[in-house]
């Protein structure tokens, strides 16, 4: 082996719902990604970075991509456009347990040109149903460009899979220096981060009745009590002024249960006590709103 570190971009590429997010989170050894059962839980190119002796990955989580023209729908088609284009390296991650069908066919057509960069990733391994050997034959008829070796089962769900991925990255990665200082393992904002975690608390209560239809913001973070308290004041804010009583729920139930929920996520990947004032107001139609999608789903 060469003395001279690795350091790549890699893509994290697939339908909604696959488990990218829950990968990349297990990739990184820290939760860099939201999660949820909901399709189109990830809105951003969102950066975990891995670091190991041999150098550093980058993962870049991508929004699942489902064939829709819906104004949003087609901005995070982008987002994942562009991390493809500007990776080194990407990662295709499957659902072993869920058949092909259109939306992978149409997958596998847009890595086809970048076939020798992608290491496919077959999730899912746990469930029922799971069906390795399909979705290689898939993987074989639709992009032959990517050997077997390079065709690797996982199970993000039950930290399975995860070294094999690093390890056949670096292999794939060239030299450089590291992108990223060796502590780091995301690049997020704090204001980002928070609304993330609210956001996929607000979803896993609320995915029946309105997961898309909700954005978070962040309008102020302040350390309080001598650095030790960070005061936190943020935003669900709905598609719909009616759909505000679902959000608050009876009697301010639902509002209080995603808060502490969110509070006590935050408690746990923060080192400071945070004391968060969560409020609900609605932003009519924003998901038609090219300002507002421009400041949510900024490259
Ligand atoms: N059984 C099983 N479930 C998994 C696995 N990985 C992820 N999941 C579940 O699949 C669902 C979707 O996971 P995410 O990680 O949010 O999926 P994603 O591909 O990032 O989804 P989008 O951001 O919406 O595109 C969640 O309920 C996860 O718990 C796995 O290995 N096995
Ligand atoms: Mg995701």
């Amino acid at each position: 082996m060469s003395s001279e570190k690795k350091a790549a971009f890699v893509a994290v590429v697939g339908r909604p719902s696959v488990g990218k997010s829950t990968l990349v989170n297990l990739l990184c050894g820290a939760k860099v990604a939201i999660v949820s059962v909901v399709p189109q839980t990830t809105r951003n190119a969102i950066r975990g970075i891995v670091n190991r002796p041999e150098g550093q990955l980058v993962f870049v989580d991508t929004p699942g991509r489902h064939a829709s023209t819906r104004k949003l729908n087609k901005k995070l088609i982008e987002v994942s456009d562009r991390s493809i284009t500007d990776a080194e390296l990407v990662l295709y991650v499957l659902d072993a347990s869920r058949a092909p069908g259109e939306e992978e066919v149409a997958i596998a057509a847009r890595l086809a040109v970048c076939a020798d960069k992608t290491v496919a990733a077959v999730n899912k391994m746990d469930a029922q149903g799971a069906d390795y050997e399909g979705t290689v034959a898939f993987l074989n008829s639709h992009l032959p460009g990517i050997p077997a070796s390079r065709c690797l089962k996982v199970s993000a769900l039950k930290h399975q899979g995860a070294e094999a991925i690093v390890s056949c990255l670096f292999d794939m990665a060239g030299e450089g220096p590291a992108l990223y200082p060796e502590e780091y393992y995301t690049d997020q904002t704090l204001h980002f981060r928070i609304a993330e975690i609210i956001r996929e608390k607000a979803i896993n209560r609320l995915r029946q009745e309105l997961p898309h239809s909700l954005y978070v913001e962040v309008a102020d973070a302040e350390l309080r009590d001598e650095g030790k308290r960070l005061w936190v004041r943020a935003f669900l804010i709905t598609e719909r002024e009616s759909q505000k009583g679902m959000v608050v729920g009876k009697g301010g139930e639902m509002i209080k249960t995603i808060r502490l929920a969110a509070q006590q996520e935050l408690n746990r990947l923060f080192d400071w006590k945070v004391d968060l004032d969560l409020r609900v107001k609605s932003s009519p139609d924003w998901r038609h709103n090219d300002a507002v999608l421009r400041r949510l789903i900024a490259p």
